[in-house]
């Protein structure tokens, strides 16, 4: 029982590789004490999840596709038949079509738009909803976002207002669970070389700009994120709820 999550039991979503922010978050997690059940996408993602969560004792794994609510209702399901209550959830999930990531906001399609929201917003709603029978009274939701949410930043587009629909979902969730003793909130990462961002054209320059102009001078490292997480799912933070923490090395409040 040591350790600031010790004794407590956290669903993590949206671990792909080892390079994933979600990877990071697990780590220290157990790290903290944490037992940790992990969610994998698709068939194709099964074997990597299941190879790093084997490296943490007492692990375990399950599918859910975020955009399928029996998916959904089956991890619940799931983690009921495993007399598991969950003290954490991170979800930590994102996806646009490659085509609406560059161009013109004003070119994206509604079946984009469509597909960027209910992946990237709408999967927090749905998850806490189907999980909520399973959440412990001092749960703690986290998930992750990023500043184009509410500043215009190169080819984010699409994602920008889906980080942003994310993120005021976390302010109406926090008034939805706080009476449960549920708190939830957003960490807002600064530019990390995941999966996710690798196949961003320009992204080494981004990181460059980071480096240069951040008030730390330098580039935000998946730890610093995951011990932010650890933060906010530990009791330290009971009095923290529809909150967005940057952790980005203060990047967001520079002007030019
Ligand atoms: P990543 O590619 O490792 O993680 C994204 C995850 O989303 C993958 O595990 C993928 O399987 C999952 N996902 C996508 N569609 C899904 C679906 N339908 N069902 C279930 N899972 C689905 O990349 P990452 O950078 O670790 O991204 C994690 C989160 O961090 C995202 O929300 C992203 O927006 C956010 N973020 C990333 C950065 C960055 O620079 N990398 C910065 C700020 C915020
Ligand atoms: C993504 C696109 C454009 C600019 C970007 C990013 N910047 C950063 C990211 C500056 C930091 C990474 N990020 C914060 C994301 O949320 C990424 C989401 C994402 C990435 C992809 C790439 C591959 C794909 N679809 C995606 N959907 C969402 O096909």
């Amino acid at each position: 029982m040591t350790g600031l999550l010790g004794g407590k039991t956290a669903l993590v979503m949206g671990v792909a590789n080892r390079w994933s922010i979600a990877w990071a978050i697990a780590q220290a997690f157990s790290r903290e004490g944490a037992r940790l059940v992990f969610t994998f996408q698709g068939e194709r993602q099964e074997e990597d999840v299941r190879e790093l969560a084997g490296t943490l004792a007492g692990s375990s794994v399950l599918p859910c596709d975020v955009s399928r609510d029996a998916d959904l209702a089956r991890l619940a399901e799931s983690i009921q038949a495993e007399g598991l209550g969950l003290d954490a959830l991170v979800h930590s999930i994102a996806f646009a079509n490659r085509e609406d990531l560059g161009g013109a906001y004003v070119d994206t399609a509604r079946a984009g738009f469509a597909l960027a929201l209910e992946v990237s917003a709408f999967s927090l709603v749905a998850a806490t909803r189907h999980l909520l029978p399973v959440l412990r009274p001092g749960a703690a939701v986290v998930t992750l976002t990023y500043v184009g949410s509410s500043r215009v930043m190169p080819n984010y587009n699409v994602m920008g207002v889906a980080k942003a629909a994310l993120e005021s979902s976390v302010r109406y969730l926090a008034s939805d669970l706080g009476p449960r003793g549920i708190r939830i909130n957003a960490i807002s990462a600064g530019p990390i070389k995941t999966a996710s961002a690798r196949a961003i054209q320009g992204f080494s320059r981004i990181l460059d700009v980071m480096k240069e102009r951040s008030p730390l001078r330098r580039n935000t490292d998946p730890a610093e994120v995951a011990d932010a997480a650890v933060f906010l799912c530990s009791p330290l933070a009971r009095g923290i709820t529809g909150e967005v923490l940057f952790v980005d090395n203060g990047f967001h409040i520079m002007g030019i």
